[in-house]
């Protein structure tokens, strides 16, 4: 096959890999590879790769599906789009825009997605959430310190850092593009460390690993700061880039060591080995996960991480700051960004309760790129809300948990037939302008072509498709970007660190921790690699039966038996929540926390819908208790799918 045909596209996760792909269509079937004119895109990983199956897949949505008679039933995009626009009307006329609400969420980080809402300004406004499910906590405690998110390009890290610190990040399996990055600071003789609450594969691959409590890491942080200021081991400039020094050092005073060590769940002779380690492979790069921001103080585990890699030096050596997350659609051009009036936000991990009550009342309910019923906290809270909305609709390409239990269900393309996005990155610096690889399949369409089909039922002028060529135009046209060729871009994103401008405000209090209540266990869900969040219907070998893991001393107190049959259920839950799971035992894990795989049906049945400070769900507040499974028990919950 000539080499003309390979196109440019790149993997639409939310992961902070955003691999560069060439692909190609044969009529019949579709070929990836890496497209390694990003550097970093140098494989393609197991999740990455089965797009190529994906995108000709039978699972696939063919044609729009109306509820009738309680079923979903095949529809015309005729009739489809004529429901829609007359559930929409009514709703406008008895309640105003606000009735009208609007989720979207990580399934696709497409630019063509930020377009969505200018359907919606059409409107004349809308609700939609407040905050998302994945870094709101960890961003804000960043932003709080350092007045935003503070940028680090993976180059300076491989060039300069001479360790690496995951605060609880599982890079290994979440982001594994980095391994080359952390390669090359080994190779100078740095080393790669890891905080973690169990034992993972980047533990595994990593020089050191110490096992602190869930959410303690602002203690051991915090703990570390009072350390190094006392021996005076702090870098020599770092007072003059903080805006509050003395009321900083005034309510380190206040601490007390024992407390701190007692919170991280680390002894003294860890916490001295940790500090050790720190000055030994100076500059070190903090690397915080997602997963330690999931806690009602996600904001201040961030804050403290910041503080101490602000005296450790982060503004005097390269490669010794936070690296986190960016906003990978930072380019996305100013003057298209839809105008947010008249808008009404709910926090993400509550909306489903919000719901109840509200004036005006929410009546139409739309979703795209999120799966809720599945990603959020609380599935019974939020399938009860779903079903309460008059009127839902979700566009999909495959039949999610929110397809399945909405009135109009509507098929749109994938990344790989659309033509002329843009895709970045919240970790490198390389954007990529996507061709389209194969036709549309069955009667999908393109989410910018059912909006602008919408609007114009309804009389409003707004063409999203007119919107996306004005934005490929504006993108390519934009100097900051260097073209590396076919479709890859290289952006000098301005650094943080770097910027003698930047500074940092630290943190002056320090969080409560939450116990759950008495025989409960926290419970404490992580990302896998076989699959990216909830979409793990095509992911081999993923038990159909969630796995449950706990302390073997937990599980012996609370008469359970290792590969046993149990039933997990929110404290305070009512039965018929309950999840049946298979218990493993870990003796990685400390007493008093379970942890279980996210992303497959049922696991949010056993969070709660909490928001934290900056909006986040921190679905690290959920306690749960568990009850062996025993053949001919009565308690038979529906969870048990
Ligand atoms: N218990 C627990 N729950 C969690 C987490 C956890 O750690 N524990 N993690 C949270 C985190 S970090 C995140 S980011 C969220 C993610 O959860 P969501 O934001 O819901 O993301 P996904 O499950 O990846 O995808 C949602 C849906 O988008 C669809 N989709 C993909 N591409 C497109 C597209 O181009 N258009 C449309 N219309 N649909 C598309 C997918 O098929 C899928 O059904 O989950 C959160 N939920
Ligand atoms: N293959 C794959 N890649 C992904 C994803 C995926 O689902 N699959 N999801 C993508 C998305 S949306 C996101 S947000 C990221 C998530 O990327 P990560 O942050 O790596 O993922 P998590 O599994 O949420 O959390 C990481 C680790 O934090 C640990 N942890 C939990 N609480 C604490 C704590 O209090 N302290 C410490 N030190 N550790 C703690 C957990 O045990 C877990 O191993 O990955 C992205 N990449
Ligand atoms: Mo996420």
């Amino acid at each position: 096959m000539p080499a003309d045909i390979w196109k440019t596209t790149a993997c639409p996760y939310d992961c902070p890999d955003a691999c560069a792909m060439k692909g190609r269509f044969n009529g019949e079937r579709v070929t990836l590879e890496p497209n390694t004119l990003i550097p970093w895109s140098t494989f393609l990983c197991e999740k990455g790769r089965r797009w190529a199956h994906r995108a000709v897949s039978t699972r696939r949505l063919q044609t729009p599906l109306l509820r009738k008679g309680g079923s979903l039933e095949p529809v015309s995009w005729n009739e489809a789009l004529d429901t829609w626009a007359e559930r929409i009307t009514s709703a406008l006329g008895r309640s105003g825009p606000l009735s009208i609400f609007y989720l979207s969420s990580a399934g696709s980080l497409y630019f063509s997605k930020l377009l969505i809402p200018h359907f919606f300004a059409a409107l004349g406004g809308y609700t939609t959430k407040k905050g998302n499910l994945c870094s709101s906590a960890g961003s804000f405690g960043l932003t709080e310190t350092f007045g935003v998110v503070p940028v680090s390009r993976p180059e300076s890290l491989a060039d300069h850092a001479g360790g690496v610190l995951f605060w609880g990040r599982n890079a290994l399996e979440t982001h594994s593009h980095v391994v080359p990055l952390l390669k090359k600071v080994r190779h100078r003789g740095g080393e790669v460390a890891v905080l973690e609450i169990r034992a993972t594969p980047t533990t595994k691959f990593s020089d050191r690993w110490w096992r602190v409590n869930p959410g303690g890491d602002w203690a051991l942080a915090a703990w570390l700061c009072r350390r190094v200021l006392a021996g005076g081991q702090a870098a020599p400039g770092w007072t003059e880039r903080v805006t509050n020094e003395e009321e900083f050092r005034a309510s380190l005073e206040k601490l007390d060591d024992g407390a701190l060590l007692n919170a991280a769940g680390l002894s003294a002779e860890a916490g001295e080995e940790i500090l050790t380690w720190l000055l030994r492979f100076a500059p070190v790069t903090h690397y915080p996960a997602f997963g330690a921001q999931r806690y009602f103080h996600g904001d201040d585990q961030f804050r403290w991480i910041g503080a101490l890699s602000v005296l450790l030096g982060a503004f005097d050596h390269p490669g010794g700051g936070v690296a986190f997350s960016k906003d990978e659609m930072a380019l996305f051009p100013d003057i298209l960004k839809p105008l947010q009036k008249n808008v009404r936000r709910l926090p993400v991990g509550t909306w489903p309760l919000d719901l109840e009550g509200l004036n005006p009342p929410v009546e139409v309910a739309m979703v795209s790129g999120a799966d809720p019923l599945r990603q959020n906290p609380g599935s019974s809270a939020v399938r009860r809300a779903w079903k309460a909305i008059p009127f839902t609709v979700c566009a999909d390409f495959v039949l999610s948990d929110t397809a399945e239990a909405s009135d109009l269900v509507l098929p749109v393309t994938t990344f790989l037939e659309e033509e002329g996005d843009w895709k970045g990155s919240y970790w490198h610096n390389y954007l990529v302008r996507s061709e389209r690889v194969l036709p549309p399949r069955g009667e999908a369409l393109e989410e910018l072509e059912i909006y602008t089909l919408l609007a114009r039922r309804l009389g409003l002028p707004c063409d999203l498709i007119a919107l996306k060529r004005e934005m490929d135009r504006s993108m390519r046209a934009n100097p900051a970007l260097e073209p590396l060729g076919e479709g890859i871009y290289r952006w000098k994103e301005p650094e943080f660190w770097s910027d003698p401008k930047s500074r940092a405000t630290l943190p002056t209090e320090t969080p409560e921790a939450k116990k759950g209540p008495e025989g409960s266990l926290r419970l404490i869900t992580f990302h896998k690699k076989e699959y990216i969040n909830g979409q793990s219907w095509d992911a081999p070998g993923v038990p159909s039966r969630p796995v449950l893991s706990l302390n073997p001393a937990d599980g012996i107190a609370l008469g359970l038996s290792e590969n046993t049959r149990a039933f997990a259920k929110r404290a305070g839950g009512s039965e018929d929540e309950a999840l049946l799971v298979t218990l493993t035992f870990d003796p990685s894990l400390g007493r008093g926390y379970c942890i279980l795989p996210q992303g497959t049906k049922g696991v949010n049945l056993l969070s709660e819908p909490l928001a934290s400070p900056g909006w986040g769900a921190p679905f690290a507040e959920s306690w749960i208790t568990l009850a062996p499974a025993e053949k001919g028990t009565a308690f038979s919950p529906s969870g048990k799918r």
